[in-house]
């Protein structure tokens, strides 16, 4: 086989096995996801299998010191990528850049391996089979690693802004006095048949919201409404048992917004979690009078599936500042409320002193 032939698969090989390697410690030490990994694993090992052929003829050829190509002379904004962007920016690079890597250096070899010199070494069909596993394999990791940003800075207080317990209040100026507050997630809940009848009106509130939210770098997430959701570019949906299953939320959805889901059994609770839930929200904890017939599930429940489910947990109904802390100490992620902030009538002030409960318990436990 001609020399410049050798050369061009072999750095290509390196290129594309090097590339994997990468992804493959993005998705173990980044993301702790075993499926991930394990998957890129796989193409790695097919990589070096379909290699093997070539590989003496590969090594006796590399001559990588005079490879016109090496160093790479590094464009001046390149190497400021790290300085400017910020650490979600910068994993999402590091996997597109990566990413794109592996694809051009397969699609390199895979062509190669077309031309009558090189076809009874390598088997084209493979290379472009591998390919087209990286291709679903980059969005997957783009999807998990954005996924993972939301849910890291939705840990903390979760206000559902419940448009029938506003009693009349503005929905923006009570969204403000939550976020002063230090709410880390807003959602808008609308349980009444007339916005179900008038989407037009709960749109442009949950637009407005949206924007409130992101400037202010706190997740929006809507209930119910998938296509709400989706025509406000809102970070997520949250559903319960009798709304739209899982799979089909996730098709539709973009692939960088979270979905919650209401569980108030260990089955459900492990379904939801099968089904890629981002994350449970379990309750009612404890008895309340804001969700109609909400069957009371206790802080047992909550310490169950602390143990069972590795799905970050919200703990939801009835939590107030005198038991918050109680709900922290058995492992709620999360805690999301309703009355214990609109039924104050200083809400920034109910949830601050929430949040201030919250930090205080989660504190115990890390002395502890
Ligand atoms: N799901 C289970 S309990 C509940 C929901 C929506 C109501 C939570 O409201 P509150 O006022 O915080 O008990
Ligand atoms: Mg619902």
């Amino acid at each position: 086989m001609p020399h410049h032939l050798l050369r061009m698969i072999d750095a290509n090989l390196n290129r594309s096995s090097e590339g994997l390697r990468v992804l493959e410690d993005v998705a173990r030490f980044l993301l702790d996801n075993t499926e991930l990994s394990q998957r890129l694993r796989a193409v790695r090992h097919d990589l070096a299998r379909e290699a093997k052929p070539l590989r003496i003829g590969l090594l006796s050829q590399r001559d990588s010191e005079h490879d016109v190509g090496h160093p790479y002379p590094v464009p001046p904004d390149e190497r400021e990528l790290n300085i400017k962007t910020t650490s979600l920016q910068g994993s999402l690079d590091l996997v597109t850049a990566n990413a794109k890597r592996v694809e051009e250096s397969l699609r390199v070899v895979e062509e190669l391996a077309k031309l009558p010199e090189v076809s009874s070494m390598l088997n084209s069909a493979s290379f472009e089979q591998m390919r087209f596993t990286v291709y679903t394999l980059e969005r997957d990791l783009i999807s998990r690693i954005s996924r993972r940003d939301k849910i890291e800075r939705m840990l903390g207080l979760y206000v559902i802004l419940d448009r029938q317990f506003l009693g009349g209040r503005d929905e923006l100026d009570i969204a403000r006095q939550i976020i002063e507050g230090g709410a880390r997630v807003i959602q808008l809940r609308d349980k009444s048949q007339f916005y179900q009848d008038q989407k037009r009106k709960l749109l442009l509130i949950a637009q407005k919201l949206k924007e409130l939210c992101s400037q202010a770098d706190v997740l929006f997430i809507i209930n119910d409404y998938l296509d709400l959701a989706m025509a406000v570019d809102a970070d997520g949906l949250h559903v319960g048992q009798e709304d739209l299953p899982l799979p089909v939320i996730r098709r539709e959805l973009p692939i960088d917004k979270i979905v919650g889901c209401s569980v108030t059994t260990l089955s459900q609770a492990t379904k939801a979690q099968a089904e890629g839930a981002d994350y449970i929200a379990v309750g009612s904890i404890f008895p309340t009078a804001t969700k109609k017939g909400a069957t009371v599930v206790g802080v047992d429940m909550l310490k169950e599936l602390k143990r069972t489910v590795s799905t970050p947990l919200v703990a939801i109904g009835g939590i107030n500042q005198n038991n918050i802390g109680e709900v922290v100490s058995a492992g709620a992620d999360a805690v999301a409320v309703i009355s214990a902030v609109l039924g104050e009538e200083d809400v920034g002030r109910a949830v601050q002193e929430l949040v201030a409960k919250m930090d205080l318990a989660k504190e115990e436990c890390q002395s502890q």
